[in-house]
């Protein structure tokens, strides 16, 4: 086996929606190459914010570096903390054009797929990591239904045939520049982002079973 078998794929998106900046792009050459253990390395991968190219850029991802972990991340400005998503649902609602111009409205992702899929990273440990930095972190029982949950779903779709492979979804806030779509929130700066993704692969790597503290909520 050779060194670097333990590849981790993370991957960000295109800035969208009239942004000029995605930090989940932004991220992207800062994690390339990283050695999150002397036996893995990181290799980023840039998705364009369009349903249904989205998942032809990750399925060349995932044919040209084939993974044993996938990190998949985007932005939610709503989200003032790190939102480690639990689950990916089948449905695409767009509130927004993607950049292709499409909007779909009440389709599913899949045909005829499941209604939904949990992610395979240990989530709860992946909080706790970035937590334990002093990053504002959680755990988030819904990645939306733009494009996002479009790439979560298809990739837990995707790796549904290959059990050995760890996935699963982060939306991050939005950075401190990204001032009119903060609304009075703070954003998080682009090394506290880079910390708290190199948390969640490390505890994606390490940690085999997830810790059993609750994520439930009632809001
Ligand atoms: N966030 C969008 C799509 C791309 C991104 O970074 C979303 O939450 O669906």
């Amino acid at each position: 086996m050779n060194e670097d078998r333990r590849t981790v794929l993370v991957t960000g998106f295109e800035p969208f929606g009239g942004d000029p900046v995605n930090p989940s792009e932004r991220l992207l050459p800062l994690l390339d190459g990283w050695r999150p253990a002397p036996t893995a390395v990181v290799r980023s991968w840039r998705l364009p914010c369009v349903f249904g190219a989205a998942l032809q850029g990750l399925d060349e991802a995932l044919a040209r570096w084939r993974p044993e972990v996938v990190v998949a991340l985007g932005m939610a400005a709503s989200r003032a903390a790190v939102s480690v998503e639990r689950v990916a649902i089948n449905l695409d609602d767009a509130r927004i054009p993607d950049n292709a111009g499409a909007q779909p409205v009440d389709m599913p992702v899949v045909s005829n797929g499941p209604a939904a899929y949990f992610s395979t990273l240990p989530i709860k440990a992946a909080v706790h990591a970035v937590r334990e930095l002093g990053l504002p972190a959680e755990l988030s029982h819904t990645a939306g239904t733009f494009v996002c949950n479009h790439v979560f779903y298809g990739l837990m779709h995707r790796l549904a045939a290959r059990p050995g492979v760890r996935a699963g979804f982060v939306h991050l806030p939005c950075l401190p520049e990204q001032v009119q779509l903060l609304q009075g929130r703070p954003g998080l700066a682009i090394g506290d982002q880079l910390l708290a993704v190199q948390a969640i692969v490390r505890a994606a790597l390490d940690v085999a079973v997830d810790l059993r503290i609750s994520g439930g909520r009632v809001d």
